[in-house]
């Protein structure tokens, strides 16, 4: 933060930075896996920042949070049990007891911090994690997966991006984990980046999720203070013949996510498209 502005440097994205004015920093700790900060802006509310990495801003967190949960959600013909790995920020949570399906969800984020500090900071995105239907727990998503067969319809990678604690959670052996972990017609979504930076990642992602699920699909949505302007997800489903570009229920008290958005969401510029498809 210099000069009351906060900027997200960083050589993920090089040349550019999301800039936000601070009113007032709220909070910052080391914790034993990042750097974390909280700050309220002039113009998005709270905002969470770690390693000095936008999470998330009280204005726009609607658009990721509904994305990420209701594409896999949506499309799903009843999801009962939800796992989220990250989302420590709750948000993801809140969106997936909007299912009225939905019988538990278990969030796995690696970071106490987060978890404590939006309690405190960021109550919209958190509050229900404290829901009966709701288990929180603290440690590595990968290894939490380890163990787990056959027990999810739906797991959600709410992930920080691929530097830092959240690497592994972009390999190979980290989606075949997810797909054993899932029940049968099981669907998975994974925060998958933006094609303006990271088309290389997004074509190699789609491409080894491809080989493990019986489909893999990238959709795309707006969220104005993530690195150029938007986020894109893989949404994979175990059921052969499955299309989970299609919603088959309604979500209610949406503010991003419709229907139209839903199937149009999947649809992206060509250049994006034709990159996807060469893998
Ligand atoms: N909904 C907010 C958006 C996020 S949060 C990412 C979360 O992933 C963080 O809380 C972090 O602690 C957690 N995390 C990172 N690595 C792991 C891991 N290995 N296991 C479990 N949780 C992990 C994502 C924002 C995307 C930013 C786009 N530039």
């Amino acid at each position: 933060i210099k000069d009351g502005w906060f900027r997200e440097i960083n050589a993920q994205w090089p040349g550019q930075a999301m800039t936000l004015k601070v009113n007032r920093i709220l909070h910052t700790e080391q914790s034993k896996f990042q750097d974390v900060l909280v700050f309220e802006s002039e113009a998005h509310g709270n905002v969470l920042v770690l390693d000095g990495v936008i999470q998330c801003s009280e204005r726009d967190e609607f658009s990721y949070q509904e994305m990420i949960a209701h594409l896999p959600l949506a499309s799903h013909p009843a999801p009962a049990d939800v796992l989220v790995i990250g989302g420590g920020d709750g948000g993801v949570v809140r969106e997936v007891l909007k299912h009225a399906s939905v019988k538990h969800v278990v969030l796995c984020d690696i970071d106490e911090a987060v978890i404590r500090v939006s309690k405190q900071f960021l109550p919209h995105m958190s509050s229900l994690l404290s829901d009966p239907r709701v288990t929180v727990h603290i440690g590595d998503g990968f290894q939490f997966l380890a163990e787990k067969v056959d027990q999810f319809d739906v797991i959600i990678t709410d992930s920080s991006d691929p530097v830092g604690p959240a690497q592994s959670l972009f390999q190979k052996p980290y989606f075949q984990l997810l797909h054993d972990a899932l029940r049968l017609g099981g669907h998975i979504s994974t925060q998958a980046e933006n094609p303006w930076l990271h088309l290389p990642l997004i074509a190699e992602l789609t491409a080894t999720t491809s080989q493990i699920f019986a489909s893999a699909e990238y959709a795309y949505a707006s969220v104005p203070t993530y690195p150029s302007g938007g986020i894109g997800f893989l949404v994979c489903s175990k059921a052969p013949g499955r299309d989970v570009k299609l919603p088959l229920h309604n979500v209610p008290g949406c503010r991003y996510w419709n229907k139209a958005v839903h199937a149009a969401s999947f649809v992206v510029p060509e250049f994006a498209r034709a990159a996807i498809s060469e893998g």
